[in-house]
């Protein structure tokens, strides 16, 4: 295919991290075919990474056709053994795990060994054990960015329960729903959480949250020490209930089939989906993509800014980096609290060495010019990463340049909550890099691009150009095994669109240099702030409210998020759309999902356009939000081809 733009010209590898780097450019080739000619091999040799209780004979064993994803099957183990204990074993217990950096600059920083981290676990552990937690156990947690985050997943997956963790966030709506799908019995929250110089109410959102379903028990880190309310019988202080546990607590040995976490996320229809992964594939992929990924050298400090709340925070906060004995660092706030500098402030006092973020919090900072930047002593940095979203070039020169100043490889890792890590990215110093591409398959991945109707037209192993619909044809030990409770959802929205094949939901494009650049969502999901969200979910909030009739949601490009979000709301007969409405119908949003969900237009028009069969032509809202009037396609197929008109001169207006 000729007709696809050009690509970006290549940045070349930096020559200190080609000398550094754990995998030249000879060796990812030779690496990448054997993982895909050879996985068993490939996969047998990775699971190395990790300490087995009993070492699996069984490598692969997956079909996509009928849908049934199983690695390492007969291998026990356990992730928590891996992250904590093993490291303590080898001697390192004086190393650092966790860094913490509070909300406020003031605030106090801590420093946690392994050797601690190991007795927080225990501890931890032991008293969910006392609560009554048990092996398969799904608990959920709500918790602000602190230590205590990482160390309640960790305690789960040392004792075999399943931890769903909720963004701290989501409203108490969203928490009583996931609460409600995985039956989830336990909750363990702070009392409250602090962002951005604000408090937020964790506990009391729960205590919202769980009006309508019932749990065992709740257990409450203090953390602001804010007044909240306890229910007798069902919550306990962590404080008081820990204070007489053992100090010892054995690993679970778990098989590696056996759940780990529940994640939902959001998909183009209905609720969040639980998304399920599983012990030993997802060990072995967290491992071996943080290890290859980032060019991983032990002593060196990592931070990805992500919050545990999302696939991020679970896979490069907590999991890949101490599965590698790796300094992780937690911070609790915000990139521009108190002012812009924040992060430099982070990276300059902890000498952070490899930076992970998102292109939405780049494209933040990047506007507030570089002074906030270059006052900041960033030689520390020796790499740069970006997850989340497309990021674009222009935002991409910035980070390369400013924050890095050329010196050090920017990789951008394209992936998803469903495949549990990074899936495509450019190995820091073996390829050069290309500004806005996420780069190459890692090890395992076989990306295809398929048109409309499923036809190939490009593959990894054939070669050339094309831009088309992104699907992996091939599992990978990471890849989610199902949709908690409901198969059936996960082959529908994974599998069935191309028949035996995982269909990602993202377009993307090939280049002739094996460039593998993600374009965006080509489903109903947005991503604001590099965070997923379903249209269906906000249309779904906003005709809640009794005066909406029906309601559309699209994305538009937005400078900072990337994308925005533009409800388009119909009224019930006899209301009048006022301002008070406008902030009722946004709180709405609010409290069904969160404030991040908010959207930021909502278009108030007597009718949407539909075709005569009464479908909702989604294409051409989509382009006027857009503000791209020019090329609104075929609008005689709609019911009331004058509407548009209406709806063009409304978007004008604002
Ligand atoms: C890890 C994570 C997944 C969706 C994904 C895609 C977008 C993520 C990206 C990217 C372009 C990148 N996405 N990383 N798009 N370049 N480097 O973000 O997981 O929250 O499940 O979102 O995010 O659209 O499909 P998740």
């Amino acid at each position: 295919m000729t007709d696809l733009p050009p690509s970006e010209p290549l940045v070349p590898v930096p020559a200190d991290a080609a000398a550094r780097t754990h995998c030249t450019a000879v060796e990812y080739e030779k690496l990448y075919a054997q993982s895909v000619t050879d996985p068993d091999t490939f996969w047998a040799e990775q699971s190395k990474r990790v300490d087995w209780i009993k070492t699996p004979t069984k490598i692969a064993g997956w079909t996509f056709d009928p849908v049934e994803i199983k690695w390492y099957e007969d291998g026990v183990l356990n992730l928590c053994h891996n992250a904590v204990d093993r490291h303590v074993a080898a001697g390192h217990g004086d190393r650092i795990a966790i860094i913490f950096e509070p909300d406020a600059p003031n605030g106090e920083t801590r420093h946690i060994s392994y050797a601690a981290l190991l007795a927080d676990v225990i501890r931890f552990a032991n008293t969910l054990k006392k609560m009554g937690v048990q092996k398969g156990d799904r608990v959920t947690i709500y918790m602000p960015m602190i230590p205590e985050g990482a160390v309640a997943m960790l305690a789960c997956a040392r004792i075999g329960a399943v931890h769903s963790v909720v963004f701290g966030g989501f409203s108490p709506e969203a928490i009583h729903g996931r609460i409600e799908d995985c039956g989830s019995d336990w909750v363990i929250c702070a009392d409250e959480g602090l962002r951005g110089g604000k408090t937020v109410p964790l506990k009391a959102n729960v205590d919202k949250a769980l009006e309508r379903v019932d749990v065992k028990a709740v257990l409450v880190i203090a953390h602001t020490g804010g007044d909240i309310m306890m229910k007798e019988g069902r919550d306990h202080w962590y404080d008081a209930l820990s204070a007489d546990v053992g100090d010892e607590c054995p690993c679970e040995p778990m098989n590696a089939e056996d759940p780990l976490f529940i994640l939902y996320t959001s998909g183009s229809t209905g609720k969040p989906k639980g998304v399920l992964h599983t012990v030993g594939g997802y060990s072995v992929w967290t491992a071996s993509t943080f290890y290859y990924g980032f060019d991983y050298r032990p002593g060196e400090i990592f931070w990805c800014t992500a919050d545990i709340g999302w696939v991020t925070g679970h896979s490069y906060v907590v999991y890949g980096p101490l599965q590698n004995g790796a300094t992780t660092l937690m911070f609790e706030g915000v990139p521009n609290y108190p002012d812009h500098d924040r992060f430099w402030q982070v990276v300059d006092k902890h000498r952070v060495n490899i930076l992970y973020t998102a292109p939405t919090a780049i494209r933040a900072l990047m506007r507030e010019g570089d002074d906030y930047v270059t006052r900041y002593d960033l030689s520390s940095i020796r790499l740069l990463g970006s997850v989340g979203e497309p990021i674009n070039p222009e935002a991409w020169r910035w980070y390369h340049q400013i924050v890095g100043k050329g010196r050090v490889p920017v990789i951008d890792t394209w992936w998803q909550t469903e495949t549990g890590g990074i899936m495509i990215t450019t190995l820091p110093g073996a390829h050069p890099m290309q500004p806005g591409s996420a780069g190459k398959p890692f090890f395992g991945i076989r990306p295809e691009l398929v048109d409309a109707e499923g036809k190939t037209l490009v593959c990894e192993q054939t070669g050339g150009a094309a831009e088309g619909n992104l699907c992996i044809t091939h599992s990978w030990p990471g890849q989610a095994r199902t949709v908690y409770g409901d198969h059936d959802r996960f082959i529908q929205t994974y599998f069935s669109t191309y028949r035996g094949k995982y269909f990602t939901g993202d377009g993307c494009r090939r280049d002739t240099d094996g460039y593998w650049r993600i374009t965006g969502r080509v489903d109903d999901v947005i991503n604001v702030s590099g965070h997923r969200m379903g249209t269906a979910e906000v249309e779904s909030a906003l005709v809640l409210h009794d005066k909406v009739a029906e309601a559309a949601v699209v994305g538009f490009p937005h400078d900072i998020k990337g994308q925005g979000i533009y409800a388009y709301v119909t009224l019930n007969a006899g209301i009048e759309p006022s301002d008070a409405l406008l902030a009722e119908l946004r709180q709405q949003v609010r409290t069904e999902i969160g404030p991040i969900a908010t959207p930021d237009h909502i278009h108030f028009t007597p009718a949407l356009p539909k075709t005569r069969s009464g479908k909702i032509m989604r294409r051409i809202l989509r382009k006027i939000a857009e503000n791209d009037f020019g090329s609104l396609g075929d609008t005689s197929t709609l019911a009331d081809p004058t509407l548009v008109d209406g709806l063009i001169a409304g978007r004008k207006n604002r």
